[in-house]
């Protein structure tokens, strides 16, 4: 590769961290070996008309015994880090009691093939993989589950927190207690919005016990941060009722997580929004002292911008703010309808607009001064295709990347303290309710053969990485 013109590019910090993000169930297949058990996730794929086309992650890409060669790939990437996450039911197959040393094995593994050549491991501790028995005892929305989950977490901390410096606790609580327990469209499937709030104060509580775990267990100079995917919501117009209807999506969607784990309440608005389902009193004291721990970073998620405006008929609007569901996600969702992007879109039907991120980054910049901000996920499924040499080339996503990775640049430009950006994913993979008919990886998976071959975004994401700097618009199109 050339060098970069510095005419024709824009250059990150050159401690700016570039990876590669994947998750267990997602990629891993094996789902009965090595004394790994059931989670929910399983379960729910193998139940009817849950997920499409009737896929499940018994094979996914087989990353179990492919991981070797997943981390060639990775080192051809020449990427810095690498963000995977470790599957509960390997590690503690009936959700609690002693360590499954066959699962340790494997992300131990892992981690040491990493840190030979020379890639950061970034750990995430749950990634929606719950352990199915944990479900039959009650689930996220049950508070014994919190304490579960702080004992898995000292378990893998004990485990890799010699080698592993860079740490993340959930992923994206907002899915797993509003798409698992509101709308029903994730694992476990249940549709009820009382429910789904329990479960998210569960699960920051279960953020706040697994922290203080880590920090007990891990040495000085370890990371702990924990992943959101924050919605950057866009009222259609200014108009008050608009207004208040992305106030009280915001309550829900960001605010139900970002206001006990970083700044130890839980917002009024938000409690007086749902009043109607609950009390809160599954809030007990001292609750928001244990969610509420210093963060080494905050891990953000990206992928489009969310739509809201009042509805005049009054009625619920059924979506999870990007597609359409049967039960809506959104407990204090009435009278708020969701809408479509104009312009173009990506394989989700999602809109793209690397503007909703620059505006993101600000806003957490402005609400949470002195926290620094990794992007954790970011990129687009496209309709990818084999062509007949070969190759597969996606220049939607290498737009795509380019627009998201200017708007961040921007950011950081502006003083946001942005440290660093994991593409998801590094491979095709199980794109949960949509089974495997959504592509998001920079690297394609034929799933008849699991051979994987680099997408053309592949290749341009590691002269990005590599080179630290970004071509030009003017550069990408000659
Ligand atoms: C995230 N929504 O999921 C996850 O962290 C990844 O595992 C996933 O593959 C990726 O984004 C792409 O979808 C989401 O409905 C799933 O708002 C659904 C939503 C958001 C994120």
């Amino acid at each position: 590769d050339q060098a970069p013109d510095p005419a024709r590019s824009i250059t990150f910090p050159p401690d700016f961290l570039w990876g590669t993000a994947t998750a267990s169930y997602q990629i891993e297949g094996a789902v009965r070996e090595d004394g790994r058990t059931p989670s929910i996730w399983d379960v729910y794929a193998h139940t009817p008309g849950r997920v499409l086309g009737g896929d499940t992650g018994d094979v996914a890409d087989d990353h179990y015994h492919r991981w070797a060669e997943d981390l060639g790939i990775l080192g051809d990437l020449g990427v810095g880090a690498y963000r995977f996450s470790v599957a509960w039911p390997r590690i503690q197959p009936t959700g609690s009691g002693p360590a499954n040393a066959k699962g340790i094995d494997f992300y131990s593994r892992l981690v040491d093939g990493l840190l030979e050549k020379g890639i950061q491991p970034v750990a995430t501790l749950y990634h929606w993989d719950l352990p199915q028995e944990l479900e039959e005892a009650g689930g996220w929305p049950a508070r014994e589950t919190a304490y579960r989950f702080a004992e898995y977490a000292g378990i893998v901390a004990d485990a890799l927190g010699d080698r592993v410096r860079t740490w993340t606790t959930l992923n994206e609580p907002w899915c797993s207690a509003f798409l698992g327990y509101g709308s029903g469209v994730h694992a476990p499937g249940r549709t009820d919005h009382a429910d789904a709030l329990r479960a998210a104060h569960h699960l920051n509580l279960a953020h706040g016990l697994a922290v203080r775990q880590l920090r007990d267990r891990l040495p000085a100079g370890s990371q702990v941060s924990v992943t959101l995917n924050l919605h950057q919501i866009r009222p259609m117009t200014r108009s008050p009722q608009d207004l208040d209807a992305a106030r009280r999506i915001d309550g829900t969607a960001n605010r139900v997580f970002t206001g006990p784990m970083l700044a130890g309440i839980y917002p009024e608005d938000v409690r007086a929004d749902t009043a109607h389902l609950t009390d809160w009193s599954f809030v007990r004291e001292g609750d928001t002292d244990i969610i509420q721990q210093p963060l080494d970073f905050l891990g953000v998620n990206y992928y489009s911008p969310t739509l809201v405006a009042h509805d005049e008929g009054g009625g619920a609007h059924n979506s999870d703010g990007h597609g359409v569901s049967v039960h809506s996600p959104w407990p204090a969702g009435e009278g708020v309808a969701f809408q479509q992007a104009e312009g173009r879109k990506t394989a989700m039907g999602w809109g793209i607009d690397p503007t909703g991120l620059y505006d993101l980054l600000q806003r957490v910049a402005r609400e949470h001064p002195g926290l620094p901000i990794v992007i954790t996920e970011n990129g687009a499924a496209f309709d990818d295709e084999v062509a007949g040499d070969g190759r597969v080339d996606d220049p939607e996503r290498i737009d795509y990347l380019h627009g998201h990775l200017s708007e961040v640049h921007r950011a950081i430009a502006s003083g946001v303290d942005v440290r660093g950006y994991f593409l998801w994913s590094l491979l095709d993979n199980f794109e949960w309710g949509y089974g495997y008919s959504k592509r998001f990886g920079a690297v394609y998976v034929d799933y008849e053969t699991q051979a994987r071959i680099p997408k053309s975004s592949a290749r341009w994401y590691a002269q990005v990485a590599r080179t630290g700097a970004l071509p030009t618009r003017d550069a990408l199109s000659r």
